[in-house]
């Protein structure tokens, strides 16, 4: 019989120098530049493209996610839900589909990472009086993360782990459509191994499609249209989640639980119309939880957040993450341009041109801002402070709903 605690102590020796590698990376990425770019912008944020963007500047291919499970224990059960010290699971050979409430053994340690996230693989295993208790958490093939709320605990927080598709919700009427926290998932899609699909929810509230959603359309990302109370839409989603799992996320009140129970019509899940007053969600879900549709698939619902924060982003290699940046700033005067006051910024210039849309640098200039002033909450900046002089004329003159 192995210690368990040796066990996880030489895990640990590993996972630091997975940390130093990924560090080392990271700053060959800041100084690597993309190259053809015009090519394959309109897939840009494709698969295929993402694997051949990753490979160009030395990214790994399948970002490797530390193990918590020693080496002779094999995986048994999902995980559903959680607490600080329990787990809602599904045990893989129930031949029925029960979940079983699982104390978390005091032994795994959460370091800088959140320990367990619904979607994780698990190994439960039974005490001496016959109480189920989970001993190890396997490696995730994919997470989504953010910068963790409480600043007490650790600084990343595993919202949904093992998914394959995110489904960035956003409502086009009540509450109204808000690009920044779309950019901000795509970021996080991508950083965690996540395929992003942009759902347009509530279309039956409107005549014609605002500007900025096609903004994204254009960007060569997967978007769907949806309406729960016409049950538009609802189909796309279910054929994307045959035998994969997927996570629901956006603003409060844009609809995701709304569309996990069209998908899945047994789900009981408490739904809540938004506020008169402030035409916002009022935080109807409070806990992540994963569901199984029919289909085989999994899908994971979330509460719905007012923002997100990254939890280990450089603001150098943030160019990276907006393929429309990226491709014109091989063309700024200098290397390391922020794309903010330099001469000579092919950014800016293609911004005057009409060739970046400008809600997207609004919200790369905001997101910098942000990882760049450590304290400030995400995505709570006011417009009007953070584009730079030589634009602050032009957002008036531009035909995007402010
Ligand atoms: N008109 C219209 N209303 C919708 C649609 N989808 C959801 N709603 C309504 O929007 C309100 C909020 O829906 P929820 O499903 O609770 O939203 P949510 O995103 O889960 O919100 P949180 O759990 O707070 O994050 C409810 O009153 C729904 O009936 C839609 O397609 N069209
Ligand atoms: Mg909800
Ligand atoms: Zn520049």
């Amino acid at each position: 019989m192995y210690n368990l605690l040796d066990l996880f102590t030489s895990n640990s020796v590993e996972i630091y120098r997975t940390m130093k590698k990924k560090k080392l990376e990271k700053s060959k990425r800041s100084e690597t530049r993309i190259k053809n770019w015009e090519n394959r912008y309109d897939e840009a944020f494709s698969k295929d493209s993402i694997r051949l963007r990753r490979a160009e500047v030395h990214l790994p291919d399948n970002p490797q996610h530390e193990s918590h499970l020693p080496e002779t224990f094999e995986p048994n059960a999902t995980v559903v839900s959680h607490s600080k010290k329990w787990a809602f699971v599904l045990l893989d050979n129930a031949t029925e589909q029960k979940e079983i409430q699982c104390k978390i053994d005091e032994r795994l340690r959460e370091k800088e990472s959140s320990l367990i996230a619904p979607g994780d693989r698990v190994f439960v295993d039974y005490e001496e009086k016959g109480e189920p208790i989970i001993r190890g958490i396997a490696s995730r093939k994919s997470k989504l993360s953010r910068l963790s709320v409480d600043r007490e605990g650790p600084p990343e927080q595993v919202i949904s782990a093992n998914i394959d598709i995110l489904f960035i919700v956003a409502s086009v009427k009540q509450p109204a459509f808000k690009p920044g926290l779309i950019d901000r998932f795509l970021i996080v899609a991508e950083n965690g191994n996540v395929e992003p699909v942009i759902v347009i929810n509530k279309i039956d509230l409107i005549d014609t499609l605002p500007e900025e959603v096609k903004i994204y359309q254009n960007l060569g990302l997967k978007t769907l249209f949806t309406s729960c109370v016409k049950r538009q839409g609802i189909e796309e989603i279910i054929n994307l989640l045959e035998n994969k799992t997927g996570v629901m996320a956006g603003h409060s009140g844009v609809g995701k639980t709304s569309l996990l129970k069209c998908i899945c019509p047994d789900v009981d899940a408490t739904t809540l119309e938004i506020s008169q007053k402030t035409e916002k969600g009022k935080h109807a879900t409070t806990n992540t939880r994963l569901y199984c549709l029919p289909n085989g698939g999994k899908l994971i619902d979330t509460p719905g957040i007012r923002s997100l924060g990254f939890w280990d982003m450089d603001p150098r290699s943030l160019d990276y993450y907006f393929p429309e940046i990226s491709r014109f700033s091989e063309m700024c005067r200098f290397n390391d341009c922020s794309h903010i006051h330099e001469p000579n910024c092919a950014v800016r210039e293609a911004i005057k041109k009409g060739e970046i849309p400008i809600i997207r640098y609004e919200s790369y200039l905001r997101i910098r801002k942000s990882i760049e002033q450590d304290g400030i909450t995400p995505g709570r900046m006011r417009k009007e402070n953070i584009l730079p002089h030589d634009l602050s004329h032009f957002r008036k003159r531009n035909h995007f709903k402010q």
